[in-house]
């Protein structure tokens, strides 16, 4: 493979009818061709420095893989915080994050073809057996079609994939005789029901053992699906196909994609995020490259890849094309809707776009990709990682980050596709960034905020499956995986398929579904890979030259709209009124308002804009309300401030915003609710009191702790089993009276972190906590003494097992709020106890997820649209006393003014269907 393509050049336009093999390789061998003219021309990273770089993922993995091994397994999860398996039906529900799990060793199956890649194969030997003997797929648990074909038939083809690679090498795996294909197999019948629709869209989920229909299964009912939910099997389904022979499986993935063609929005080539299973609607009809639509595009270019069959190639240009033109809005990538494509959806980005980079550098257009990949490092290297969402000008919208790969897997192509060093200083970034800030003695934990730095009890399957392959590739040199990674193609979830199968079994039909694309304009097909002969050699500073004026696009971003600059330009006329500019009281505004909707398109199209932007705007402000949450971050032995939890803040006493912090060792209170005077102050003097939550208030409890000499005090839920995993966070409310007596922090734990301090005291009594706004970086010294000293250690990791919390929790199937990017459904309410009734909503926080950054911006701002620059939102937002009112009521009236237009707008956008 790579031999044919070195003879080729890297010219790479893939003609329309080319020889399968040659249109398959075509990813590969672009990339190999880009590797091997890039070398030469930088400085680059020495082999020592790399390969230290790959033993440190090597550790980092066996620190993952080990701990869920030793701890988790046969459960899907690890939950690395109280280091024990996630069972489904045994912890609060998460909501549709869940259906990822179908009691089938999810982590095991998904890390099955990265063990090969890191050079494991004794391990890949056993991982192998034990998935043989132990999983089992005939489980009564309602599944995500979606996760269960990228994750575990992903996992079982790739692990096959590489069973045969090695058995056929004649060392590893001789005694295996294709029983994860069987697997897989199995599995793959056990997801057909899905498919039982008129569209031929699957189901959302099904039961793997009762399918869709039988009153046992629970589901069936659902009539929405994602565009990626459904457009996301083609490589799964035509590898199990053409492994084995059924065709029906690739027939059906096939039939999928041809139906969301077919529906793609005619004027704009775009998809809308949901679709309606039945009926062929969009349901959703914002379009985007990240949450939702992401894969669909990523599987119809590798399809093309790895079956050769043109219609996917012509369908992903078309689709591209639409991208570059309307939601690509350099360096960013915003929504658009798909009637209107002119027009935003949103002002924020999802962290599920970071793989777009990459898909840009398969499909050959190197530029865009550096820019976004570029601004994308510029968010990470303010946070340490990538939030899940962000403002167009960089603030966090959703703080969360689930340790997603998807920036790894674009800096490796970018790697591969410009051989610049830059991007192997980017790997090394983000390997450190995980071993500070969230690795734990017992694995890899999520982060809940990125701006605390606190965790979520979680690790992923995902950060096995592609985390560690995508990193450990980067650093890696030939010589340093036992096969060719170029004859591969990697699916979404970073699983194998190997080239070859677009040779075998082609017995189904390739039915021309693209009569109509002969009309279509094919110049955008001309090239489909970098030509980096052209690109680099000339000027060796190309990348970099892409890069630099993107350097301070983060520190020096000024808040903006969500109208594009050129449009409010376009024919010299004055710039639109926009919603954050509105003053109710300005004449000259309230008759732009009025002859909205009224006169001209243009004036009209101005009215749909406002409208949007005082929905986000108004939604924003409420999110300005909140205050982030806390950090409880425990620095004693063992922990030395890696395990990092989440705590809400108090309306009262010390104020830890602004980088305030207080450090201490923890008591218990007695009375442990304290409720009164305490009997055993001489225990608390100078220490954090633990206090549980309930029976008074919460500014009496404080008041009692201080008097006995107490410098913090934490209160822990009393609701066993809570967890601000599964409810929104509140601050404690005063109790009305003056509250400025209370001098010391106090911050609020949910029962489940609350346990883990309480089981660190109890296995090593002395426990110390700082109570911050914001983690602090970990004791470097401590940190040395207790750290691996070289790759594969995980001996001396076993010393760290000490946080061994098996603390019970109980089965409460609460309904909670979900990461909007795995359900794309709207947070919940903050909870309403005693202590907090009585708030006004703006004085409850919220879970940290929805809270807004609060950090000012840095740098000047140039405000492109010549609008006074904004007052930094750092003061008001860690202001408690601010009032917000002001700014949101005029918006709320307006808002009520504009519904029934809205209802109108939508109401076209149907008609136009
Ligand atoms: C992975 O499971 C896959 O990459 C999927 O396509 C979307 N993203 C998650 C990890 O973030």
């Amino acid at each position: 493979m790579s031999e044919a393509g070195g003879g080729r050049g890297c010219g790479c336009r893939v003609p329309q009818r080319a020889p399968w093999s040659l249109v398959a390789a075509t990813a590969s061998l672009c990339l190999v061709l880009a590797t091997s003219v890039c070398t030469a021309r930088a400085a680059p990273m020495s082999r020592e420095e790399k390969q230290k770089l790959g033993n440190q993922v090597l550790e980092m993995f066996d620190h993952a893989y080990g701990n869920y091994m030793e701890h988790a397994y046969p459960a899907d999860e690890l939950m690395p915080l109280t280091c024990r398996g996630r069972v489904r039906g045994q912890e609060p529900s998460r909501g549709d994050v869940d259906d990822a799990l179908g009691k089938f060793s999810l982590t095991l199956i998904d890390s099955l073809d990265t063990l090969v890649v890191l050079n494991k194969t004794k391990e890949f030997e056993d991982a192998v057996r034990k998935v043989l003997r132990d999983v089992n797929l005939d489980n009564d648990v309602v599944v995500s079609v979606f996760e269960t074909n990228i994750r575990v038939l992903g996992g079982l083809l790739g692990g096959h994939s590489l069973a045969i690679m090695l058995k056929e090498k004649g060392e590893y795996m001789q005694w295996y005789n294709d029983e994860l294909l069987q697997m897989a197999k199995q599995l793959g019948y056990r997801l057909l029901p899905a498919f039982n629709t008129t569209s031929g869209l699957p189901y959302p989920r099904i039961n793997l053992k009762f399918g869709i229909r039988k009153p046992e299964a629970r589901t069936g009912t659902e009539t929405d699906t994602c565009t990626a939910c459904a457009g996301t099997l083609i490589l799964e389904f035509a590898a199990l196909s053409r492994f084995t022979g059924a065709t029906i499986f690739e027939e059906y993935a096939r039939k999928a994609l041809d139906f969301l063609w077919e529906k793609r929005q005619r004027s704009s080539n775009l998809v809308g995020v949901t679709i309606n299973i039945h009926t062929g609607d969009w349901v959703r009809k914002d379009s985007g490259v990240g949450a939702g639509i992401d894969s669909y595009y990523e599987y119809l270019l590798k399809a093309y890849v790895l079956l050769g069959d043109d219609s996917f190639l012509e369908r992903f240009n078309t689709h591209y094309d639409a991208i570059m033109r309307y939601i690509s809005q350099p360096p960013l990538l915003l929504d658009v809707h798909i009637h209107k494509p002119m027009l935003n959806a949103r002002t924020w980005m999802d962290s599920l776009l970071a793989f777009f980079p990459g898909l840009q550098v398969l499909k050959g257009d190197i530029r865009p990709a550096i820019e976004t990949h570029e601004m994308l490092y510029q968010v990470i290297k303010k946070h340490n990682f990538l939030p899940e969402a962000f403002t167009t000008d960089f603030r966090v919208h959703w703080a969360q980050h689930p340790l997603r790969p998807e920036f790894a897997e674009s800096t490796y192509f970018l790697y591969k596709a410009t051989g610049d060093p830059y991007y192997l200083e980017v790997g090394k970034t983000l390997i450190e960034n995980l071993n500070k800030y969230a690795r734990v003695p017992c694995g890899f934990a999520a982060m809940k905020d990125v701006r605390t730095g606190s965790h979520e009890d979680r690790m992923d399957s995902f950060f096995l499956a592609e985390m560690f392959k995508y990193l450990y590739l980067l650093f890696a040199d030939k010589e340093d995986i036992i096969f060719d990674i170029e004859d591969y193609i990697f699916t979404t979830e970073a699983h194998l398929l190997p080239l070859w199968l677009s040779t075998t079994n082609r017995s189904i039909s390739k039915k021309n579904t693209t009569s109509e694309y002969t009309e279509l304009d094919d110049s955008n097909f001309d090239w489909t890979c970098p030509n980096t002969q052209i690109l680099f050699p000339n000027d060796p500073l190309y990348a970099q030259s892409i890069r630099e004026p993107l350097k301070n696009v983060v520190d020096k971003s000024c808040p903006r709209g969500i109208i594009r600059v050129e449009e409010s330009f376009r024919s010299g006329a004055k710039p639109p009124l926009r919603a954050r500019d509105f003053m109710a009281t300005n004449p000259e505004h309230l008759e732009i308002l009025k002859k909205m909707g009224a006169a001209s398109a243009i004036d009209a199209e101005d009215g749909l804009r406002f409208m949007q932007e005082m929905i986000e705007l108004s939604s924003q402000q409420q999110k300005e309300q909140q205050l982030p949450p806390r950090a409880v971050q425990i620095i004693s032995h063992p922990f030395f401030g890696r395990v990092v939890l989440t705590a809400g803040p108090a309306q009262f006493g010390l104020d830890l915003s602004k980088h305030k912090e207080t450090r201490g060792f923890v008591a218990s209170s007695k009375p442990y609710n304290g409720c009164s005077e305490l009997t055993n102050p001489e225990a608390v003097m100078g220490k954090i009191a633990l206090i549980q939550r309930g029976q008074c208030m919460f500014a009496e409890k404080a008041r009692n702790i201080q008097n006995a000499g107490a410098i913090g005090g934490i209160v822990i839920d009393d609701n066993e089993g809570s967890s601000s995993d599964t409810a929104p966070l509140f601050q404690m409310a005063g109790d009305g009276k003056d509250t400025d007596d209370i001098k010391i922090p106090m911050l609020f734990l949910f029962s489940k972190e609350g346990s883990i301090i309480l089981d660190a005291i109890r296995e090593h009594e002395e426990v110390e906590v700082l109570l911050s706004d914001k983690a602090r970086d970990r004791d470097p010294e401590m940190e040395s003494e207790d750290q691996p000293s070289s790759e594969n250690d995980s001996q001396s990791q076993s010393a760290e097992q000490t946080l061994s919390l098996s603390q019970t929790v109980d089965l409460v199937d609460q309904e909670t709020p979900e990461n909007p990017l795995d359900s794309h459904s709207e947070p919940s309410s903050p909870a309403d106890t005693e202590e907090t009734a009585g708030l006004a909503p703006s004085e409850q926080i919220p879970s940290s997820t929805e809270s807004l950054e609060t950090t000012s911006l840095d740098g000047e701002c140039t405000d492109l649209d010549n609008q006074p620059k904004e007052q930094s939102e750092t003061e008001e937002d860690s202001n408690p006393n601010v009032s917000w009112g002001k700014k949101v009521q005029p918006i709320d009236s307006i808002l009520a003014d504009w519904n029934e237009d809205i209802e109108a707008f939508e109401m076209m956008e149907k008609d136009e269907l």
